[in-house]
Formats: C-alpha cells, sequence, structure tokens
C-alpha cells in the first residue's frame, strides 16, 4: 500500500513524500456502546490499515489525493471551516481544523492515502484515515502532541467536523492499539492498559465475516440510542451510565418510566461489567473462555440495545454452531461484521458454514478473513 501511496503522490505533486504514516481500523473484542457513556471497551487493531505518503506544501494550503476514487482535495485557512470540504476530504481538513482549534500551527502538506480497511464495514476506515493523517502531521509539524491526546482531537474531528456523534474508541484504538494486544481503555480518564491477546500462540484465530448487510439508517439510529443513554442518565441522576453499577441495576430499571430505556441501560451496565469480565480471563491467559462473554454481548446488542439486524445475527448463530467459542457483531452496528473466536483448524470451516447458512437464506455471499491484532498508528519510513 506504501507504493500505491507513493505512487499517487509522485502523480499528483511531483517528487518524493518526506514519509509514510500508517494507521489500523480496528475490531472492538466486546464493549460496544460503551464508549460515550463514559464507559469501558477492549478494541484491537486490525492488520487492514491505511497509509498517508506526505510532504511539506510548497504553496500554503493542503491537498489530499486518495486512491479510493483518483481524487485530489485542496483547501487553505480561509476555506476549511466545518462544512466547507464535503465527503471523504471532510476526514483530512476535520484533523487539520481540529488541531488548530487546539491552538497547534499544522503545517501546509500534500498528502497522498491509500487504504485497504474495507469501507462502510463498520472496521473504521474513517477513524484510520483521520489518525493517519493527524500522525503524519504532528511528525512533519514536530507538534508538541502526546500521543495519548490525541485520539480526543481526532473525535473531535469527527464530531464536529465530519458531523457523527461518536465516542473515542475508535481513534483511541487505531493510534494507540499494540501488537499482540487488546488496548482496555477506560474512556473517561483515558487510561489504558495494554491486555496481551495472543491468538496464534494459543492456536486460536479470530475470523471477522464482513456480512456486507447494509447499513440501515445508521447515523439516525446511533444518535437515536446516545440520546437514550443519555436521557436515562440523567433520570437515573448521573453523570453517565457508566456510573450505574452492575449490582444497582435492578433498582435503577425499576426507576425508569419505559421499557426501552430499560432495555438500552441493561445493555450499557451489562456491557461494562463483560468487559472486566473479559478482561480478567485474558490477563490469566484464559482466551477460550471469554467465547460465552462474546455471545451474551451479542444477545444483549440483538435484544436490549436493538442495534442488530437479521445478516449479523444469522452469521452468529452459524459460527456458534459451527464451533466457535463465542461470536458477536462488532462496532456500530445495523450491519457491519461479525468476530468469531475459533480454534485455528477450523477458521475455514466457520467461514464456509456461514457462507452456506447466508446462501440458504437468500443474503449477498458474505466475506471472511481472520486476523491478529496489530500496531497502532506509526511512522513507517
Ligand atoms: C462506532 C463509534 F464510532 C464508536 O465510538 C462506538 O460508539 C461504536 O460505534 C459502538 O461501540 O464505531
Amino acid at each position: 500500500m506504501a507504493e500505491r501511496a507513493f505512487a499517487g503522490f509522485r502523480t499528483e505533486y511531483g517528487g518524493d513524500p518526506a514519509g509514510y504514516w500508517v494507521a489500523p481500523g480496528r475490531a472492538n473484542l466486546i464493549g460496544e456502546h460503551t464508549d460515550y457513556n463514559d464507559g469501558f471497551v477492549l478494541p484491537f487493531a486490525l492488520p487492514q490499515h491505511t497509509v498517508v505518503a506526505a510532504a511539506a506544501a510548497r504553496r500554503p494550503n493542503w491537498s489530499a489525493w486518495s486512491e479510493m476514487n483518483g481524487e485530489r482535495i485542496s483547501f487553505d485557512d480561509a476555506g476549511m471551516a466545518p462544512g466547507a470540504v464535503p465527503d471523504w476530504g471532510a476526514y483530512v481538513a476535520g484533523v487539520v481544523w481540529a488541531l488548530r482549534e487546539a491552538g497547534h500551527r499544522v503545517p501546509h502538506a500534500e498528502l497522498a492515502i491509500a487504504s485497504d480497511v474495507p469501507l462502510g464495514a463498520g472496521l473504521s476506515s474513517s477513524a484510520a484515515i483521520e489518525s493517519a493523517v493527524l500522525t503524519a502531521l504532528a511528525d512533519l509539524g514536530d507538534l508538541d502532541l502526546p500521543v495519548d491526546d490525541r485520539p480526543r482531537l481526532a473525535q473531535r474531528a469527527e464530531n464536529e467536523y465530519v458531523g457523527a456523534p461518536t465516542g473515542v474508541m475508535d481513534q483511541s484504538a487505531s493510534i494507540r492499539c499494540r501488537e499482540g494486544h487488546a488496548l482496555f481503555l477506560d474512556c473517561r480518564s483515558l487510561e489504558v492498559e495494554h491486555i496481551p491477546f495472543d491468538l496464534a500462540g494459543d492456536g486460536l484465530a479470530m475470523v471477522v465475516v464482513d456480512t456486507r448487510a447494509e447499513h440501515r439508517h445508521v447515523d439516525g439510529e446511533y444518535a437515536d440510542r446516545r440520546r437514550a443513554c443519555e436521557e436515562a442518565a440523567r433520570r437515573l441522576g448521573v453523570p453517565a451510565l457508566r456510573d450505574i453499577d452492575a449490582d444497582d441495576l435492578p433498582a435503577a430499571l425499576d426507576r425508569l418510566p419505559d421499557e426501552v430505556l430499560r432495555r438500552r441501560v441493561r445493555h450499557v451496565v451489562t456491557e461494562n461489567q463483560r468487559v472486566r469480565q473479559t478482561v480478567e480471563l485474558l490477563r490469566s491467559g484464559r482466551i477460550r473462555d471469554i467465547g460465552p462473554l462474546l455471545t451474551a454481548s451479542h444477545a444483549s446488542m440483538r435484544d436490549d440495545f436493538e442495534i442488530t439486524v437479521d445478516e449479523v445475527d444469522t452469521a452468529v448463530t452459524a459460527a456458534l454452531s459451527a464451533g466457535a467459542y463465542g461470536a458477536r457483531m462488532t462496532g456500530g452496528g445495523f450491519g457491519g461484521c461479525v468476530l468469531a473466536l475459533v480454534d485455528a483448524a477450523f477458521a475455514d470451516a466457520v467461514a464456509a458454514a456461514v457462507t452456506g447458512a447466508f446462501a440458504d437464506r437468500g443474503f449477498t455471499r458474505p466475506r471472511s478473513f481472520t486476523v491478529l491484532p496489530g500496531p497502532g498508528a506509526h511512522r513507517l519510513s
């Protein structure tokens, strides 16, 4: 991919880039819709990533070319307010904007972007672009910007520039993950613990099934879930649902006026607990034993948070029937990908079982691949 970014850079700008920066997509092992509730998440970085070839610009503006559509965009200091740069360019302009809002002198730059993170599959292709661009600009400009502070800035680009009301998980994963580890992130304090997650060493594999289910009403439904959580927290008199302890859940549910709010709260509170239990098991090297927690998380997303669709439920059921230790949808929901934890020797059989189940239901053929936890954003050369 660096070669593709290099070729794009050469064609668009002439000359050579000053360097290459990469940032991965992510899969979330467990902890869904907990980030904007100040809760806990446990993502890991994917081997699929975005590469940015970049150099200081000769003109006082920013230019970005993307191999995605072969398009090049440019904007300058005056033309970069939120809304000014649309579509994919907003991920680039949003990062420049967020850095400047935070008081950084952002170097004018020429960028060429290549990526193999599947688009629209719930694997954070947008966070990968934001994180790669941010890492490149921070290095090029020698900005005083500790790595731990970067995810919030990239999130600000996503929230205030792109206009998606997401939490901090995806950018944190793309920037802070470590190879061979999952990232246990407290989304309130932003403290992290890198949890060893050596799938291969244990003879295991993580199958990712891209269900290719069309995302339906995804933006509106996401915002709606977030609003419901905030309303429930307000009614319960806590800053965020993170502050409801699992032991206090029955009493909290009794105080809520309707069944929908009760279901949303039950998902978030139990999901935070499942993240902590998963971390405990991984700390003691018991990877296989996390399977039932993954599957319980899926049931909670399906029944209480109501963010799954037929295709993802079918993939989970088929993977479990074919012998997966656990399976769940990963990401924001309403389509996207399913993770299945399997013995490495059965990875192909599990993927084939899902493909068969999709054919039986008349769904679009899914794409499956296996992944190992990769590194977070860094300079390639
Ligand atoms: C999307 C969002 F971008 C994340 O912040 C997170 O809320 C996730 O959905 C659900 O866990 O990926």
